[in-house]
């Protein structure tokens, strides 16, 4: 059996803290908004794979497309030894570059989500025998510390999750994930592009409606975690483009007025009718805004290749 180590560098009960705190912020601002990474408790995560396989949602069949085309190019040009994945969850697509990195030593997938870790490393380690594998539990927007694994190191950051990010937050992001870069060392990074408003919404506003149950799943998350009396039929799904930020927001909007009781956070919230709630933005990009924002971060972006309908990008960038 080969090694697998998993470390968590978060506390066990960060997370609940971490919720305690986004929601009782997010709640009594206007407008109301909550951080989209609530959506992902093990309902929400299925939910998402199910997203993942509708006819509307694009994004991940295009980066795979990419990932199965382009994998052998970014082995040549990374030769890397360790590939570090944020938000590894089910490591689905990485398999299509794992295959393709012969010098690969070791592999670190990085989660908030122990069971997608473990899952994941276990499939993996019988199809790589002498992968090194160390797992790390850990919010990779607060701040990494890797494991002293051989270098060159690839970071990959794929599915397009750099959109859920607002500027200010991608550009924190990016510089931290240069400061783990040495000399020789590249990210690789998943971008969803800027294209048709028709196509952008209905990835976000699939006709089963199950894109409108992910998000109304975070009503969930509040009623078990922080006994929200809240109901998620007094809720409309919303899915709308924004074009002067490029970026799509995913909403919650009241059907009546109504009010929230959150007895964990001693907090009562009212909604007034139609009032919506941001729940998630989903930032779409152009090359030359990666660039900017690579550089920006002090990497260079060496290359760019998107799927053959040019809907989803992946960057390599060097530091
Ligand atoms: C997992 C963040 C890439 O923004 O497209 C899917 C999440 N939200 N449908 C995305 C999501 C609504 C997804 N990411």
């Amino acid at each position: 059996m080969s090694p697998f180590l998993l470390t968590r560098t978060l506390p066990e009960d960060a997370t609940d803290a971490a919720l305690r705190g986004d929601v009782l912020n997010g709640l009594t601002r206007t407008p109301k908004t909550l951080p989209p990474k609530w959506f992902y408790d093990a309902r929400g995560s299925e939910l998402f794979e199910e997203i993942t396989r509708l006819p509307e949602y694009y994004p991940t069949r295009a980066e795979r497309e990419i990932l199965i085309d382009r994998s052998a190019e970014i082995a040549a040009a990374t030769k890397a030894r360790t590939l570090v994945e944020l938000g590894s969850g089910s490591s689905e697509k990485t398999r299509h570059l794992l295959d393709e990195l012969n010098d690969l030593h070791s592999y670190v997938p990085v989660d908030v989500s122990e069971s997608a870790l473990r899952g994941a490393a276990e499939a993996l380690l019988e199809e790589r025998p002498g992968l090194d594998v160390h797992a790390l539990i850990a919010d990779f927007t607060r701040g990494l510390a890797l494991p002293g694994t051989p270098g060159p190191r690839l970071v990959a950051f794929l599915g397009g999750t750099i959109g859920n990010l607002l500027p200010a937050e991608r550009a924190a992001f990016l510089s931290s994930v240069r400061s783990l870069l040495d000399p020789g060392d590249a990210l690789l990074l998943g971008t969803d592009l800027v294209k048709d408003e028709d196509v952008l919404v209905r990835a976000y506003d699939d006709a089963s409606g199950v894109t409108a149950a992910f998000n109304k799943n975070v009503l969930n998350v509040l009623a078990r975690e922080l006994g929200a009396d809240v109901d998620p039929a007094d809720f409309d799904h919303v899915a709308r483009w924004d074009p002067q930020k490029e970026w799509i927001e995913m909403r919650l909007r009241a059907r009546h007025a109504l009010s929230v009781k959150i007895p964990e956070l001693d907090l009562v919230v009212a909604f007034e009718e139609g009032e919506e709630m941001r729940t998630e933005v989903s930032a779409k990009f152009r090359q030359e805004g990666v660039r900017t924002e690579l550089a920006a971060a002090g990497m260079e972006l060496t290359n760019w290749w998107t799927d053959r309908e040019g809907r989803f990008a992946l960057s390599l960038a060097t530091a």
